[in-house]
């Protein structure tokens, strides 16, 4: 009775190790577990934004990233065990934008914030927050509030 409790445990924890596993090999890239907002000027247009999204991805420990242009904000998922706002930041200044860290929040403050997981924008490479989602302003005011 016992053993048989004790290696269906182990059974199940084999499982859901084997299954971590699995999911960090599948998701072979940076896992996002903090989110730099870097407030950025210079940016007019939709090169600027792609411009600063290959810098970027270049940066190891960058997981996932949203620029948005009329707001003024580059917005960077990632790892903090490979990569640090400031280097981030530095990274879009290097690109030719001038840049610096306006908060830094996990990801769930962030989906508190925006009410959305980061990279799940549709706009998240070409532009602004979109009106109907209250504008880059009030992104803005609820991104300063997650800090
Ligand atoms: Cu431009």
């Amino acid at each position: 009775m016992t053993l048989k409790f004790i290696s269906s445990t182990a059974l199940v924890i084999t499982a859901v190790t084997l299954l971590v596993v699995l999911a960090f090999h599948v998701r072979a890239g940076a896992t996002a577990n903090a989110v730099a907002v870097l407030k950025t000027t210079g940016m007019t247009c939709s090169s600027c934004s792609s411009a600063i999204t290959k810098a970027l991805k270049r940066e190891s420990g960058v997981a996932v990233t949203e620029v948005d242009v009329a707001g003024g904000l580059v917005i960077v998922g990632y790892d903090t065990q490979r990569t640090k706002p400031e280097t981030l930041a530095q990274k879009v200044s290097d690109a030719g934008f001038s840049s610096n860290i306006y908060a830094v929040l996990t990801p769930e403050e962030f989906k508190q914030a925006t009410g959305r997981e980061i990279g799940r924008s549709a706009s998240a490479t070409t532009g602004c927050c979109g009106v109907n989602k209250g504008g880059c302003t009030n992104n803005r005011q609820n991104l300063a509030q997650g800090e």
